[in-house]
């Protein structure tokens, strides 16, 4: 497994070392495959004592309390992290695939890094992989790693997901190395992306910018090797949010913090604070929905929680800075002694304040101007029976998920009638709804993903001792 975060972080403080795992569906799922298979995960070993638990070739046997397997860690200096992790990953992938081309910021010291970084990642791989093993890189840090690995390791079987959208040909192109990516990717012997648009879109490039490739519908022909192209969209642990969710001691602090916020309904919205998720949109909405729905004025909050991420990058803080003023704004003219219309949260939640959040919403708000998937969604669905979910049409999710309410995240007329259409649902019409959408949730979940993507790659875990029970029950779902 290859991947830039790494599934246990190592920190400092005053009272000591202490070994974190990063929340998570991604990290969940794979742990337990991995301690299953006793491979190898080779990460960027981002934590400050992360150097000094582990040894000179940066390798650590993980879980600690029982060791497994090995997650080999790969060092990278502020410079490195700035260039290929800040910039070009975060400043000219994202906002390229995400369709905001105006964002990238195309420098060449970017590229250079990047390419130092990849090969960096390779190296490492290469001294841990054998020759049977099966390798599998987690998303667009890791372009140019496939056919890096291919040259050395013709036999090996090697995978790549990626987590965001794949954009048209005609967005991608603005890329000056873009034939250097896709040449990277198609050492890979199995792609996977989240919905069948983002398999066509790339599939769209490849045919742009190697017109001697044979190019199917899944399939890339290329250089005398096959690339398999597919969509396996990304699901939660459905069974361990139920779980924890209907804790007697979270539903009963839900209940309380209910009872706090005095208001007959709440709508929430959980995001990253980032440009692609449509936070301000959404803020405008509500805005524009209590303009003309003045009956609600003092009976429904807006729970907002933006969770830090990427501020070094100055779009980040300046999206920031006009959310803020915007909810500034809009409380300003509306609030009441009594009554907060926004409640806005720009911290990092513990998650079960996130689960206490989805109990108590009537309505939650996921209406990204453009996401890979969204897991939001689909957490919300897993933990609460009796609410609304309105969707964004440009979040992969609502491939999916078309029974939700589903908006164009542009249209804020579109939006206020999906509130006024949600708030007014009666609490039949909201389980009805909601139950076809809990199902899929609960079949597709990250061990029907995980099954999915292995089978199409013709791996057979050879699990050491008993089985994983979700993921044994994902594969007969996935079959
Ligand atoms: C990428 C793709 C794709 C958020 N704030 C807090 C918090 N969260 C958790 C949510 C959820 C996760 O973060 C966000 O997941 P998303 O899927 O919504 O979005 P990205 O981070 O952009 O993920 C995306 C995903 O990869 C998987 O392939 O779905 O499209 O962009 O789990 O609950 N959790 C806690 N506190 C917070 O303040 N504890």
């Amino acid at each position: 497994m290859v991947s830039n975060r790494e599934p246990y972080i190592h920190e400092r403080n005053k009272k000591g070392i202490r070994c974190k795992m990063p929340v998570g569906g991604l990290v969940a799922a794979i742990d337990p495959v991995m301690q299953r298979t006793r491979g190898v995960w080779i990460a960027w070993g981002s934590g400050n004592a992360d150097v000094e638990t582990a040894d000179e070739k940066g390798r650590i046997l993980v879980p600690e309390d029982d060791p497994r397997y090995t997650l080999r860690r790969v060092w990278l200096d502020p410079k490195e992290v700035n260039e290929y992790y800040y910039g070009f990953s975060n400043r000219i992938i994202w906002p390229v695939c995400h369709l905001f081309q105006e964002k990238a910021r195309l420098l060449p010291e970017y590229w250079e890094t990047y390419k130092r970084v990849n090969q960096r990642f390779a190296d490492a791989t290469l001294e841990e992989a054998r020759p049977d093993d099966h390798i599998w890189i987690q998303d667009v840090h890791f372009t140019l790693m496939p056919a890096a690995l291919r040259e050395e390791l013709p036999g090996n079987n090697i995978a790549l997901f990626w987590h965001i959208p794949f954009p048209p040909w005609e967005t991608f192109s603005c890329i000056p190395w873009r034939k250097e990516i896709l040449g990277g990717m198609l050492g890979a012997d199995l792609l996977g992306f989240h919905t069948a648009s983002y398999v066509a879109n790339f599939l769209g490039a490849v045919k742009k910018e190697f017109p001697e490739a044979q190019v199917s519908t899944s399939a890339v022909r290329y250089r005398g090797r096959i690339t398999r192209v597919r969509a396996f969209p990304i699901g939660i642990d459905y069974n361990k949010y139920r779980e924890m969710s209907s804790k007697d001691s979270l539903r009963r602090r839900a209940g309380q913090l209910r009872n706090k916020i005095s208001v007959q309904q709440i709508i929430l919205g959980v995001d990253r604070l980032d440009y692609t998720k449509g936070i301000l949109n959404r803020l405008l909405a509500f805005e524009k929905f209590l303009d003309t729905h003045p009956r609600y004025l003092g009976k429904v909050s807006f729970i907002q929680v933006a969770s830090p991420t990427r501020s070094a990058i100055s779009e980040y803080r300046e999206m920031k800075q006009h959310i803020e003023e915007t909810v500034g704004r809009v409380n300003g003219k509306f609030q009441r002694p009594q009554w907060t219309p926004i409640i806005y949260i720009n911290r990092h939640m513990p998650g079960d304040e996130i689960l206490m959040l989805y109990r108590i919403a009537d309505v939650a708000m996921v209406t990204p101007i453009i996401d890979g998937m969204n897991l939001v969604a689909k957490e919300y669905v897993a933990v609460n029976d009796n609410g609304v979910l309105i969707l964004s049409e440009f979040a992969g999710a609502s491939e999916e998920m078309d029974s939700a309410i589903i908006v164009n995240p542009y249209d804020l007329d579109g939006m206020v009638k999906a509130l006024e259409e949600a708030l007014s649902m009666t609490p039949e019409e909201r389980a009805r709804n909601m139950e076809p959408l809990r199902e899929l949730v609960k079949e597709h979940d990250i061990f029907w993903w995980l099954s999915s993507f292995l089978e199409e790659w013709g791996v057979e875990l050879k699990m050491d001792e008993g089985a994983v029970d979700e993921i044994v029950a994902g594969t007969r779902r996935a079959r």
